[in-house]
Order: structure tokens, then C-alpha cells, then sequence
């Protein structure tokens, strides 16, 4: 059935004729390697080298997935139930998983065990491509007859809009948005039961799903593109084509055969031959700092190539003349790549270019965009940060830029006592005992007031909320932050952006951050980990957090549309999960005992009640310790939640130590807990540097043999990468870990800078900014000349960014292919801002800032004295 034609340009009809099958079909043949997936020069396909995420389920990143020019265009290669599945629905378990290099084959045994379906999935070379193969025990069981089929996902980012091709004569466009209709697919009463969560969603989708754009026996995607195009086609019957974005804005578009009844070996085979350019190679990346460089200091591109890649050996920077032409001011030798996964890497260190100006690399015939060469490039890398989207991030109020609402005043009906035992789908939990004394689903008053939302999406979650807190202030005081652009009004709860009300910014939002955490305390007797959406309907919701409830307090006595005054009958109100935590105990204090400093001055009497509620708290946890107790999905064993306990506990600690200037019983438990913690020294102990100025000596010559320990191990642990910073080896991207070793590495600096230079910091800095794997684009929307504009922030709908966001950037798709795609936001795992890593790049950047000012003014200070004399 094919159900949309597009007439096309002549044009486009003559590159489709000329690229149609077979003509696509390459000479060559894949082989198995010795990372386990087929490959060869321009194409490989990866079989469940990575799994479905326990908690989230689906990430567009499992199952068979095809990396094509050096573009990963498809994922979650599997039979589903569904044409277009979304992140909760039913998967797959992988019972294991085989390479065999004789035969270049790859294969998968899975199964469906409410269904009694067990199946191998099967990718094997053959001429020009992969044949795939769904193999079947036995013959489709009849619930499922009409339901399974397999499913590839393509990335919607390099299809829309390009063409595609069904049977060689009909051809159509793959739409922007989505246009396909919907037709209703009722849950069959033999289905397994769902989580109750699940269950309601589905109910409040309403069961619908889209009809296919086209189908046939053979579909050509993208003929025109030769970087994209590739065919498919089925031996076993017809292949449709669905966009999956008709049920949900992160969904791809995926070509689905369903698998026919009777059938067991062979059920489904298809054979896919993308074009693959002869002899292809991945044009070289030159990663730079897209802010530019400070003048005397140095200046290190990294080049990512191919090692098939003819590499020229040496690079040159140009300078941008008022003109527009482009002189060359610096040419240089780059040095001996070196291997890191699937690329190789040379550096091109230009550190002799010193002129202010504008400048760009050249490197074998491609030019990079613009940078500088200033004193002052860091002085601008995170106000947006600050005033952008921590602002846009701010709960409980409205915030307004210019002519544009960002959102109104969200949550206003916050909170509802969660229910005990309850595991969410987002990941918190709660056990029998909820230490509130509120009866689940009643209301908890006073809860509507500050904090932000987590990340990409809406929920409060402590720790991120004391991490900003105390970044914020840090840096007010470290950096002597004044920078006034928003004006907060928290009794009328609105936020105006670049109108300065005279009062510093940071100092607004460290406010705004203990209101939350004070009003939790004030509740229910202590900080607790979670106020979250009760539904997946309103978890997904993405537009204006102020939609998002009713904002009227839910009773129970009303009826669903019955409104009175400021209760509704809508059971939409947030849930708080109230359980008491040993980690939360300590850290809700150490934000209170950081924010109190920060405060003094603005608000003396919230200053106030910020120390005395933290060190009220501190006596109470020391005398009655709480029971660390932190069961959840992650997996995270009983000794790694002591120490995260431990490690909040020295870091409230700390901040008691400096907010009391220096109080007795806080020094002397820096002192007994300095010798546990300096073991986990760059995870916390490096904190002891705060201590400094109230300690003696011996604490000194402690911290330092310290640091002298640690300095080599790190060099150790930094050189395994081409970029000297934390890789990012796991799920989620690490940019939280390098921001975080440019802040430490600057405090570190500053107590010991005959141990430890200055460079670490900026290299944090450079790698966010553009420094890194992949692509050289910012990680930080809108700072630096290239920065990522498509990200996962709560305005994702709109294939767009916020402002100051900093995205998690590369991961590594297993398992050597690195990833962060410029061109699409919706993968959280490479694209979603999070408030605490906002909070410690404006820390990051204003240390990067100060470096670059004190060497400049010590340089020109020892020029003054040698004109003096
Ligand atoms: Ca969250
Ligand atoms: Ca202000
Ligand atoms: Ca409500």
C-alpha cells in the first residue's frame, strides 16, 4: 500500500534514476573485526554491543545499529511489537550475543518469554552489504501475528526532507514534520501486564498508531545524497516505512517488515546495501577553542583523522584582515598522531601566535571558523550560563526575556505526599517508610517556592539543587561575581532577563535555591530527594512548565473538572518523595552553610536562618546519625552510598568550618576525617584546600604531600587520552567530570602553584569549548563561534537550545565509535543541559578568566617594575 506521491523536479527524478538500485550496490565485502562488529572502509554494523537502559529502556543506541561515513544513521535493529514503539515500550532480552570471524556474520538470541518467542537475530556480510535475518524457534505465536515485525530506526536529522524510492517508481520526500495518519491499535487482552504507570500512559495516548508514508519490496533512502543513500529491500514480504515522531517529538523514522505466520528460519531477510563511497575516508576534524586563545598562553588544536586519512604534516593559521583576506601568519609542523579508539589524533600546537585578532586553522585544504586572539575570551563564557538558563531553569516563578515568555509561574499546586513503596519511572524511590508526617497523596503546604528544574526535564532533585547553590556562591565570593542582568521579584515571583535590579545575579539564584531547600526542611522536618511529575504524561510534557499542572491544589472531594477557588479536582500535583538520607542531611548543609556567606548583606536575616537551620542540622546528624539507606534501580552497592554520604558529611563540613569563620568543632572534624577522605582525593578530599585558612601548619604539609601524590597519578590518568581531560567512557557524556577538574585544578592552583600549574584549568575550559572528539562545536549553546544549537532542553520540541546550557557532549557508541551529533538534540545522553553542570561552568570559566587575568597582570606588573628601576 503506498499512500503518498510527490511530484519531484526533473532534477532530482535524473539523480534518482541514476543512483536507483542496484546501481548502489559497492564491490566489497565486510569482515568481522577484532572489536567484534562487520566493517568495512565507510560502513559498519554493530549487533547489541549496547542494551536497553533498565530504567529508561529505550536510547536510541542498542540493537543493530549501522555507522555509515562516519555517521551513525541507524539503531535499535530488532523486532518490536509496534511500527513506532517509544521509550517505555515492550523490548526484547538478550540472552547472548556472537561474532564469527569465518563466516562475517554477527548474531543475536533473544526473546519475548511472556510470548514464549525466542528468536536469533542474524547480520551477515555478503556482496556489497549485510543480509539480515530473523530466525524464529518456531513459528509465530498467534497473539502476535500482525504485531511482530522487525524494526530499524533511521536518524530523522540527515533524512528529512531528502527523498526516498519504493520498487524503483514511486518516490516521495521524507517529511519535516510528521504528517502520516493515525489509526487506532487496541492492547490485546493476552498481553502481559504493564507497570501501572505504562498502563495509564498508553491509556492517555489512546492506543493510536501511524499508517506507513510508503510501501513496497525495495526502498531506496536519500538516492540523491551519496553520503546517506542506501537500499533495502525484503526477500520475505513488503517493508513499510513509519515516522515515529508522529507519537513522540524524539522518535525516528523506521522501516518495519512484519514477520509472516508459519514461517521460523529465514522469517525475515533483508538485504541492505548502502552506498558506500570507494575508498572513503572521514575528512580530518580540527578540534580548536571556539572562543579563541589568550595571548600568552598556549594554543593547541587537536587533530582527529582517519588512519586511512593521507595527513599532510604540517598546518598554518591565517589572519583575518579588515579586508576580508586571509594572510598567513604561522605555519608548523603537527605532531606524530596517535591512536585512540577507531581515529588518531596529532596536535598543532600554534602557541607562537600571539597578535590580538582574528584568526582561523588551515589544515589539509579546510579551513576552521574564526577564533581570537584576546586578553578577554573568557570573560564572556558564562554569563549566559548564569543569566540564560539557570534563569529559564527557575521554579515557582515566571520568566520573561524581552517580548518572550520563557514560562509562566510553574508548580503552584506543589506538593503531594508520594505513596511509600513506590519505585518511579524516573528512577527515585521510595520504601515503606516515608519519615513525613503527611498520609500519602495529601497535600504538603509551603513547597511552592524556588528551585530549579533538574535538567531536560521539570522535576526538583536535591542534589543538583545544593550543587548550584554552592557553585553560586562560590563564585560570588571567589570571583566577587557582580554581574547584574535579571531582576527577580520573589513575592511577585517573576524574573525579567537584561533588566539589572542592583542586586548580583548569583546572589539571586543561591536565594532562589535555598527557599526550596528550607521550605522541604520546614515541611517535613529535612531535606528529601525528589519533587517529580506522577505521570509519564506529564513527564514528557515539554513547553511551558506553567501547563504543566492546573497549579490548584488537588482535593480529593471535588470532581474532576470541579474548580474551587485554589483546589481543583485534578490529581495533577507533584509527588514528593520524603525519604530521609544521610546524604541529603549533609548536603542540604553544606548548601545552607555556602549560600549563608553569599547572602550576607542582601538578605542578613536569610543568612541567618540558612546557618543556623545548617548547623542545627550537622549536631543532629553527628548525635543521630541517619541510616544510610539508598536502595534504587542503579545498582549502586552499600559501600558507594556510605561514601557519598561520607563525602557530603566532610563537604558540610567544610562549609560550617569557613561560614562560622572557623568554629572549633568543625576543624576538628576536618581533621579527623582528612586522612579517610584524602584517599578519595580528587573525588573530594581536594576540598580540604577551603580548610586552609584556618588550619596550621601540619595540616598544611599534610595536604600538600597530598597533592604531591595525586598530581602524578592524574597526569597518568589524563595522558590515556589524546585530550588530557576525563574521557567520556560511559553512558552519558563527561563534561560534568572535565568541568569539574577545571574548577578543582584551579583551587588546587591557587594553594600550591609550585605544584599545580595553570594549565589543567584551561584545558577544561578549551575541551567544553570546542576542544574535544567528534566536531569542535561548543559544548555551551550559543558561546564560541560554533556551539551546539540543537539540544536536549526543556524547548527540545523546537529543534533548538537555551542559552548557557551545557550539553554532556561525545560518548563513546560501543564499541569505538565516538558520538555527538551537531545536528539533532533529542539523545540525552550527548545533548541535555543540567543545572549543576551550568552552575560549575560558570565556576569553570570565571577560574579560566581569572588565570588568564593574574598572569597578564603580574606580566605587566613585572614590566612596570623593570621600568621603575
Ligand atoms: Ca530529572
Ligand atoms: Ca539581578
Ligand atoms: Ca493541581
Amino acid at each position: 500500500m503506498v499512500n503518498r506521491f510527490v511530484g519531484l523536479p526533473h532534477a532530482i527524478l535524473l539523480v534518482f534514476l541514476l543512483f536507483s538500485l542496484p546501481s548502489l550496490s559497492a564491490d566489497f565485502t565486510m569482515h568481522v573485526t577484532d572489536k567484534d562488529y562487520l566493517s568495512t572502509q565507510g560502513f559498519n554494523v554493530m549487533l547489541y554491543d549496547n542494551t536497553f537502559h533498565p530504567v529508561f529502556v529505550d536510547e536510541k543506541n542498542t540493537a543493530m545499529q549501522m555507522v555509515v561515513h562516519g555517521e551513525r544513521i541507524a539503531t535499535n535493529g530488532d523486532v518490536r511489537l509496534m511500527p513506532t514503539p517509544e521509550q517505555w515500550d515492550l523490548v526484547a532480552k538478550l540472552k547472548g550475543r556472537r561474532a564469527d570471524k569465518e563466516r562475517n556474520l554477527l548474531s543475536a538470541d533473544l526473546s519475548f518469554p511472556a510470548y514464549q518467542m525466542d528468536y536469533r537475530l542474524e547480520v551477515a556480510a555478503e556482496p556489497g552489504g549485510v543480509r539480515l535475518s530473523v530466525n524464529l524457534d518456531k513459528p509465530l505465536p498467534e497473539k502476535l501475528a500482525g504485531r511482530a515485525g522487525f524494526n530499524l530506526e533511521f536518524l530523522p536529522s540527515i533524512y528529512v526532507d531528502k527523498t526516498y524510492a519504493v520498487d524503483n517508481r514511486l518516490f516521495g520526500v521524507f517529511p519535516r514534520s510528521p504528517q502520516e495518519q493515525m489509526h487506532r491499535v487496541p492492547p490485546s487482552p493476552d498481553d502481559p501486564k504493564k507497570l501501572p504507570y505504562q498502563e495509564e500512559w498508553d491509556r492517555a495516548k489512546g492506543y493510536t498508531q501511524p499508517l506507513p508514508i510508503v510501501t513496497g519490496n525495495s526502498i531506496t533512502f536519500a538516492p540523491e545524497d551519496p553520503l546517506h543513500a542506501i537500499s533495502i529491500s525484503s526477500e520475505t514480504g513488503p517493508l513499510s516505512l513509519y515516522d515515529g515522531r508522529n507519537r513522540a517529538q524524539n522518535g525516528w523514522f523506521v522501516l518495519r517488515s512484519l514477520i509472516p505466520s508459519g514461517k521460523a528460519e529465514g522469517a525475515i531477510v533483508w538485504h541492505i546495501r548502502p552506498n558506500v563511497i570507494p575508498n572513503w575516508t572521514r575528512p580530518p576534524m580540527v578540534a580548536h577553542c571556539q572562543v579563541g586563545y589568550a595571548p600568552g598562553f598556549p594554543k593547541v588544536a587537536i587533530i582527529e583523522l582517519d588512519p586511512k586519512f593521507d595527513a599532510p604534516r604540517t598546518a598554518r593559521v591565517l589572519r583575518l584582515a579588515d579586508d576580508g583576506s586571509y594572510k598567513q601568519v604561522f605555519g608548523g609542523p603537527i605532531s606524530a598522531p596517535t591512536p585512540w579508539l577507531r581515529y588518531t589524533y596529532a596536535k598543532f600546537d600554534f602557541s607562537p601566535v600571539k597578535d590580538p585578532g582574528l584568526y582561523a586553522i588551515e589544515y589539509a585544504g579546510r579551513r576552521t571558523d574564526l577564533f581570537p586572539i584576546a586578553n578577554d575570551i573568557y570573560s564572556r563564557a558564562w554569563q549566559s550560563s548564569l543569566d540564560g538558563y539557570l534563569a529559564v531553569e527557575m521554579d515557582h516563578v515566571s520568566v520573561r526575556e524581552g517580548y518572550r515568555l520563557w514560562h509562566g509561574v510553574s508548580h503552584l499546586d506543589d506538593a503531594r505526599q508520594a505513596p511509600p513503596n513506590t519505585r518511579h519511572f524516573d528512577g527515585a524511590w521510595m520504601g515503606p517508610n516515608i519519615d513525613s508526617p503527611f498520609q500519602p497523596g495529601q497535600h504538603i503546604p509551603g513547597l511552592n517556592v524556588g528551585g530549579w528544574y533538574d535538567a531536560g526535564d521539570y522535576d526538583i532533585r536535591a542534589e543538583t539543587q545544593y550543587l548550584v547553590i554552592e557553585d553560586l556562591a562560590l563564585a560570588y565570593k571567589e570571583f566577587n561575581l557582580q554581574w547584574d542582568e535579571l531582576a527577580v521579584d520573589e513575592t511577585a515571583r517573576t524574573v525579567e532577563m537584561h533588566r539589572p535590579d542592583g542586586i548580583p545575579d548569583a546572589v539571586e539564584q543561591v536565594k532562589h535555591g535555598v527557599l526550596q531547600v528550607l521550605a522541604q526542611i520546614k515541611a517535613v522536618g529535612h531535606p528529601f530527594p525528589e519533587v517529580m511529575e506522577p505521570n509519564l504524561r506529564e513527564y514528557t510534557h515539554l513547553g511551558d512548565a506553567a501547563s504543566k499542572t492546573d497549579g490548584r491544589v488537588y482535593d480529593t472531594k471535588l470532581a474532576p473538572q470541579q474548580v474551587q477557588g485554589n483546589f481543583s479536582g485534578v490529581p495533577d500535583d507533584r509527588w514528593a518523595f520524603t525519604t530521609k538520607e544521610a546524604r541529603l542531611q549533609y548536603g542540604a548543609t553544606a548548601a545552607l552553610a555556602a549560600a549563608s556567606q553569599a547572602l550576607k548583606g542582601y538578605d542578613d536575616a536569610l543568612a541567618k536562618e540558612c546557618l543556623d537551620t545548617a548547623v542545627t542540622m550537622w549536631q543532629e546528624e553527628q548525635s543521630h546519625p541517619t541510616i544510610t539507606q539508598y536502595p534504587s534501580d542503579w545498582g549502586f552497592p552499600a559501600n558507594f552510598q556510605q561514601q557519598i554520604a561520607r563525602n557530603e558529611e566532610w563537604k558540610s563540613t567544610l562549609q560550617l568550618l569557613i561560614a562560622t569563620n572557623g568554629g572549633k568543632v568543625y576543624k576538628r572534624h576536618v581533621i579527623e576525617m582528612f586522612p579517610e577522605i584524602q584517599k578519595r582525593f580528587g573525588r573530594g578530599g581536594w576540598m580540604a584546600v577551603f580548610a586552609l585558612p584556618y588550619m596550621n601548619a601540619d595540616f598544611k604539609q599534610q595536604l600538600e604531600a597530598a597533592v604531591r601524590t595525586y598530581i602524578p597519578e592524574l597526569d597518568k590518568e589524563l595522558a590515556a587520552t589524546p585530550f588530557g581531560v576525563p574521557p567520556s567512557l560511559r553512558g552519558w557524556g563527561g563534561s560534568k567530570e572535565v568541568v569539574d577538574l577545571g574548577v578543582q585544578m584551579y583551587f588546587l592552583h591557587r594553594a600550591f602553584p609550585e605544584i599545580v600549574s595553570s594549565e589543567y584549568t584551561l584545558r577544561a575550559a578549551n575541551y567544553v569549548l570546542g576542544t574535544h572528539p567528534v566536531s569542535s562545536t561548543s559544548y555551551v549553546s550559543s558561546v564560541g563561534t560554533v556551539s551546539k544549537l540543537k539540544a536536549y532542553g526543556n524547548n527540545r520540541a523546537d529543534n533548538t537550545f537555551i542559552p548557557g546550557g551545557v550539553i554532556p557532549g561525545y560518548i563513546i557508541i560501543k564499541p569505538d565509535f565516538p558520538e555527538c551529533i551537531d545536528d539533532f538534540g533529542f539523545l540525552w545522553f550527548e545533548d541535555e543541559y543540567v543545572i549543576d553542570v551550568a552552575s560549575r561552568w560558570v565556576l569553570a570559566a570565571n577560574a579560566a578568566n581569572a588565570l588568564v587575568n593574574e598572569t597578564q597582570s603580574s606580566a605587566m606588573g613585572t614590566v612596570a617594575d623593570r621600568d621603575a628601576k
